[in-house]
């Protein structure tokens, strides 16, 4: 086997001291906090596609990386053989202990459906060849059912049922794959699930059939006795104008309609919830609430760019409250930080690709601490819960309990004179203690 990334060896943890650009300084994979690893907490996972199948191509020009399996140079599958013994050289090196892929990113699409499904067999065996010699495991798989042109007009949303019927043969070919690979999750992100315009689109009808799809994919994980979650991904627009997964409270809507609320969860993407107009940390938090959290896609968008950059996440700032309400909500069980990052079209050198997740796991790592201390130090969750002390009073736990009704209370204002005064939200003082944890994070 050849070295792909030449120059450049297992990663070290060198400390915050360290100068070192090929250097962990605060991901420490051993170190504990708060009672678990810093590689248990944040169970990070390398993307396949934007790593190692995209060329850094862009609608307005040509494939700048140094990645000559790309190339369209000789036998599909000795190419693919070859990116993936590059990839497994890449996650040994930099010790991420998670990966994930769509089908085609792993194996090239054959000219039947019969070769794509041989081709992908070929490439599981290798992958799990693989993994069982650098111990790298698998956070979760996914069929790209977006790409080809039959899913222009969606996969499960189709006006054609043998376009979803095709989207569900190959969903089921992946699931199994996941399956024999003891994949922790499986992921449907909904690529073409939308629409453009209602001119042509009938919506109860499209979401009938995705509701219908989603219930054959729970219903197979239950066949194949597949233990980990199904996860679906949501983003509100692009490529689709109005995407069905907007977001994760339309997703828990969507889910609750086909009684799917209990076997499906999500997996947040850190720029898809900043396109969607939310912060980062209210999707997770929305998740929790809805006790459907699951997994991460961690990277970030830009200030003003207004679509979907993937860049890696860089910024502890905008990344410690995020992990902070993960770790309020009991942190991962299957779910993970996955990086659904890319780099810039210009950062064409080799080693550019550990330069992005060093500093991407680093970030997060450093975020983590800066929640572990939040916790710990409770000053924030305590004002939480002392803002909302009086509903464990006699007139909070009879509201909640059902015990009165908007009569009850119009009386009982009346009877007593209620004249509540409001009280500081103290946020400028919240941020401040925000920024001190930050600040104390080592
Ligand atoms: C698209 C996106 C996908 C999913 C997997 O925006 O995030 O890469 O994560 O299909
Ligand atoms: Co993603």
């Amino acid at each position: 086997m050849s070295e792909f990334f030449q120059g450049v060896g297992p990663i070290p943890y060198e400390g915050p001291g360290s100068d070192n650009p090929l250097a962990f300084r605060w991901y420490d994979r051993d170190r504990v906090v708060l009672g678990k690893s810093m590689e248990e907490h944040l169970r990070f996972g390398v993307c396949y596609w934007h790593s190692f199948a995209w060329d850094g191509s862009d609608i307005f020009g040509a494939g700048t990386f140094d990645r000559p399996w790309n190339l369209p140079i000789g036998d599909p599958m000795d190419r693919a053989a070859a990116k993936m013994e590059m990839a497994f050289e890449f996650f040994e090196k930099l010790g991420a202990p998670f990966f994930s892929f769509h089908d085609r990113d792993i194996a090239p699409e054959g000219a039947t459906f019969a070769e794509s499904c041989s081709n992908f067999d070929v490439m599981v065996d290798k992958a799990e060849a693989h993994m069982a010699r650098t111990g790298t495991r698998l956070l979760w798989g996914t069929a790209q059912a977006f790409y080809q042109p039959r899913y222009a007009a969606g996969a499960a949303t189709n006006p054609n049922p043998l376009v979803f019927a095709h989207a569900a043969a190959q969903v089921k070919h992946c699931m199994d794959a996941t399956h024999r690979l003891k994949g922790a999750n499986y992921v449907l992100w909904g690529g073409r699930e939308g629409y453009e315009t209602l001119l042509n689109t009938d919506m109860a009808q499209e979401l009938d059939q995705l509701g219908r799809f989603l219930n054959m994919v729970v219903q197979y994980k239950h066949d194949i006795g597949f233990e980990g979650t199904i996860l679906l991904e949501p983003k509100p627009q692009e490529p689709t104008k109005h995407q069905y997964d907007y977001d994760t409270a339309t997703v828990y809507g969507f889910l609750q309609r086909y009684g799917l609320e209990n076997e499906i969860k999500v997996n947040i993407e850190g720029n898809h919830a900043t396109l969607s107009g939310h912060d980062f940390a209210h999707e997770i938090a929305t998740a929790v609430s809805f006790g459907i959290f699951g997994s991460i896609d961690a990277n970030r968008g830009d200030d003003r760019l207004g679509w979907d950059t993937d860049q890696f996440p860089n910024s502890v700032d905008q990344m410690s409250f995020a992990v902070y309400e993960i770790l309020k909500g009991g942190g991962f069980t299957t779910g993970g930080f996955m990086f659904d990052t890319k780099l810039r079209r210009q950062s064409l050198a080799r080693d550019d690709l550990f330069h992005g997740h060093i500093g991407a796991m680093d970030t997060m790592a450093r975020a983590l601490l800066v929640a572990a201390d939040l916790i710990e130090n409770n000053q924030i969750e305590a004002f939480r819960r002392e803002r909302y002390a009086a509903w464990s009073g006699e007139m909070g736990r009879d509201i909640m309990a059902g015990n009165l009704s908007l009569a009850d209370l119009h009386a009982r204002v009346l009877a007593d004179n209620i004249d509540p005064k409001p009280v500081t939200g103290r946020q400028e003082m919240l941020e401040n203690l925000l920024n001190r944890a930050i600040e104390r994070a080592k």
